[in-house]
């Protein structure tokens, strides 16, 4: 049995039924910081020197928050991609990025604009590939659609968690080359929601989200405004993520080793960074803020928790608000998942607060030595969320999710129902049908699935015999239902999918027709290549 596959049973044992659904690797980032040698799976790399992060002093930066970028009278905004040198420590060279940034705008801070928007106002964003003909990180040319016959360079923006027409949601295939530019068409007929942009190119945005290229967009109703949770200045964004960087302050993304296939399964950053800083603080007042959190990391997994047991309240999830505020202590982010949180500072004038990462403290809350602002009292109900019922559901799709190794168990591949991306889709759900999908999860690996356009319930979670599976002998079950996290059960567009567990959506296929796909969100396992198709027909 490997050391991290005994590290996740012994946490299941430690942390019960609430943890054994996070899985393998995301145990393992818990427990360790690895250094990007631990990633390299074939031959040896040849490393540059690299900056130990956990050496840099933290809290020494400010933590940024993002500029924000409103659409103009006829829901227009437009945004370029460029190449900045931004400071992402005090004490760390300025380091090469890619980013978004407002067209025209100088900002070099590398944070990309917070885009705000109402529900069922139609915004219209211009994307314009304004990035270097070549790439700066290790570009596989093997991976399919990925060959050295097209530009090195390519981009595509999809905006997560939006329910957009096809020829806008930012289709894998329809990038374009530095020079060019797209405008993107949003009817934002959904809730309130955070959602977040990102670069999607097939065969890429691995390295170009790696580079930079994500931001968060807010989505507001007046149902939620409705609510009086605290805005404007307490009404905060935080983009968490981990990089790796070499010792003259440069992002560094580890090779496979094999210089015809560099491809790597997954690999975590030994530096955590907010909004662009590593380990930055903020400065409070003594008062209730509301806290937007967002994953953009490329396979990390976030643990997250306030130092000296504090709690906070879960107000909302990935597409929108919670029923109810639940009260908690520790909160797992996955990548792309987001977490709408109420952390109460009103009893800590003066003092300081910590947001942990496992035991590692991440960004530095400092309340200002002023009195307290008046109480306020978070509302007892958020929203109804009914949940979807059985009865409406047309067909049940099974899915499996499957790992390739090699002959010494090296990761070479991956995939969704044995079938790769460029194979003919399999799946066509009826435009406003509903569908359970079960994931059937034959890997090691915690896998965070994403369908596009759609939002959905998550059902349940149930341990099978992975052996039996495997040899033709069905699904057979070896536990009943597992609870849900209370957290999970709001709208949903990320399922985390636990090894050797079937893990159930239900999902109504409102909005368009037309070709959209659904993919492992680390993304190096939807490189590689765990993203198929999917055709909602009318
Ligand atoms: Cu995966």
């Amino acid at each position: 049995m490997s050391r991290t596959r005994r590290t996740f049973l012994h946490q299941v044992a430690a942390f019960g039924i609430a943890s054994a659904a996070l899985g393998r690797r995301a145990f393992a980032q818990q427990m360790t910081m690895p250094m990007p040698q631990s990633s390299q799976p074939h031959a040896p790399q040849k490393l540059p020197r690299m900056l130990h992060n956990l050496e840099l002093a933290p809290f020494v930066d400010a933590m940024p928050l993002p500029a924000v970028a409103h659409p103009d009278t006829n829901g227009r905004i437009r945004i370029g991609m460029h190449e900045v040198h931004a400071k992402l420590h005090r004490d760390v060279p300025p380091t090469r990025l890619w980013t978004y940034k407002a067209i025209g705008s100088p900002d070099q801070s590398g944070l990309a604009p917070l885009i705000e928007a109402r529900s069922g106002q139609p915004l219209h964003v211009e994307w314009s590939n304004q990035l270097p003909q070549h790439h700066f990180l290790p570009v596989d040319f093997s991976l399919h659609g990925c060959g050295r016959d097209i530009p090195e360079v390519r981009a595509c923006v999809h905006l997560h968690g939006s329910k957009t027409p096809p020829d806008s949601d930012g289709y894998p295939e329809d990038w374009y080359a530095p020079g060019k530019s797209r405008t993107a068409h949003y009817p934002l007929q959904q809730e309130a929601a955070t959602l977040w942009y990102h670069d999607h190119a097939m065969g890429l945005n691995r390295l170009n989200m790696y580079a930079g290229l994500f931001g968060m967009a807010i989505l507001r109703d007046d149902a939620e405004a409705a609510l009086g949770l605290p805005s404007s200045k307490y009404e905060v964004p935080l983009i968490l993520f981990d990089r790796n960087f070499s010792a003259d302050g440069q992002l560094f993304y580890p090779s496979s080793g094999k210089p015809e296939h560099p491809w790597v399964p997954e690999f975590e950053g030994d530096a955590i960074l907010i909004n662009n800083k590593i380990r930055p603080y903020f400065e409070v007042e003594p008062r209730m803020y509301r806290f937007r959190l967002l994953n953009t990391a490329n396979s990390r997994f976030f643990q997250l928790s306030l130092s000296a047991g504090h709690g906070f309240h879960q107000i909302g999830s990935d597409q929108g608000l919670l029923s109810a505020p639940l009260p908690m202590k520790h909160l797992l982010l996955a990548p792309a998942e987001r977490a709408d949180l109420l952390i109460d500072f009103s009893t800590l004038s003066g003092q300081k607060l910590h947001l942990l990462h496992g035991a590692l403290p991440i960004l530095e809350f400092r309340v200002a030595n002023i009195s307290p602002s008046a109480a306020y009292s978070i509302p007892s109900t958020l929203r109804q969320i009914e949940r979807t019922p059985a009865s409406r559901v047309a067909r049940t799709r099974t899915i499996t999710l499957d790992e390739a190794v090699d002959h010494i168990g090296n990761s070479m591949q991956m995939y969704l129902d044995k079938k790769r991306w460029h194979e003919p889709a399999t799946e066509f759900p009826k435009l406003g049908s509903t569908e359970i999908w079960e994931f059937v999860n034959l890997t090691e690996d915690v896998h965070p699935l994403h369908l596009h356009m759609v939002r959905f319930q998550i059902l349940d979670r149930r341990l099978f015999d992975v052996f039996a599976y495997r040899n033709n002998n069905g699904l057979h079950y070896l536990s009943d239902a597992l609870p849900l996290e209370p957290n999970e059960m709001g709208w949903k567009d990320i399922v985390q999918c636990p090894p050797e567990i079937v893990t159930r959506i239900i999902v109504t296929f409102d909005g368009y027709p037309g070709k959209y796909l659904y993919h492992c969100h680390v993304l190096e396992h939807e490189a590689n290549d765990m993203m198929r198709p999917f055709e909602v027909v009318a």
